[in-house]
């Protein structure tokens, strides 16, 4: 049994203030403690855990953490991850929030005809994201190679390591400095508020109905 609410922030990146803002909005303040690695809440019996946006889907998984805000395109990367295994995730989404916006999409070289953009099979499709990536081209019965890379996914098609590449795109920039093109989105991603799939069984019911009540009222505010 569990009286406070733990939730995982991203510690630093693009979420990271964000995540600290909308918490703030709803009246939550809390305190660092000296590892700067977790909060402790003082208006709302909730506590922050500072991570790594990849460990939240674990941690929730293990109950380290209640909640977590984590982009879309990680924790349905997990969740892939474990439904190519044969189990279904540990944790869902909860609330879409609003900010990290991106697109998970398949991009191919800017020289391309539209015809060759279309023909996949047999290609080598470079991604940080194995399993969506695997996922969509089963879905679509396309027998691509999925290389698993785990940074610089951008500038495999001129390393010759692959022929095309599956990555987070925003603003579009980065895959016209590496000339490639998007052709097809696999996810509209966004940062969410993650949490497990049963309801809590304890006092962190509450505390969380009281958060989505407060999430759910900024968010109506913002639209
Ligand atoms: O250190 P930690 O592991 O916690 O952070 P990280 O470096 O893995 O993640 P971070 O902070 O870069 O991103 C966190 C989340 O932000 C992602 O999981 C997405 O949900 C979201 N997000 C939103 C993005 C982008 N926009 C984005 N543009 N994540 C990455 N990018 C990349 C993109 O792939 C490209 O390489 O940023 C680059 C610039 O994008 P363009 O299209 O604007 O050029
Ligand atoms: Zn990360």
């Amino acid at each position: 049994m569990r009286d406070r609410l733990r939730i995982a922030v991203q510690k630093s990146g693009r979420l990271a203030e964000p995540a600290r803002a909308l918490l703030a909005s709803c009246g939550y303040a809390w305190r660092e403690t000296r590892d700067h690695l977790f909060c402790i809440g003082e208006t709302m019996p909730i506590d922050l855990l500072l991570v790594r946006d990849d460990d939240i889907p674990g941690l929730l998984a293990d109950g380290t953490c209640d909640l977590g805000i984590v982009g879309r395109n990680v924790l349905l990367e997990r969740a892939g991850e474990c439904v190519l295994a044969g189990a279904p995730a540990p944790f869902r989404e909860w609330r879409g929030l609003g900010f990290g916006a991106c697109k998970l999409a398949l991009a191919v070289p800017q020289q391309w005809g539209e015809a060759q953009a279309l023909a996949l099979d047999g290609l080598r499709i470079a991604t940080s994201y194995p399993a969506l990536l695997t996922q969509w081209l089963d879905e679509r019965g396309i027998a691509a190679e999925v290389v698993t890379l785990s940074g610089s996914v951008e500038i495999a098609p001129r390393l010759g390591k692959a022929d095309a590449i599956c990555d987070l795109v925003s603003s579009g920039a980065t895959l016209a400095a590496n000339q490639l093109r998007a052709t097809d989105v696999l996810l509209e991603s966004e940062a969410v508020l993650a949490g497990p799939v049963a309801p809590f069984g304890d006092a962190r019911a509450e505390i969380a109905a009281l958060l989505l009540r407060r999430f759910d009222a900024v968010l109506g505010l913002r639209d």
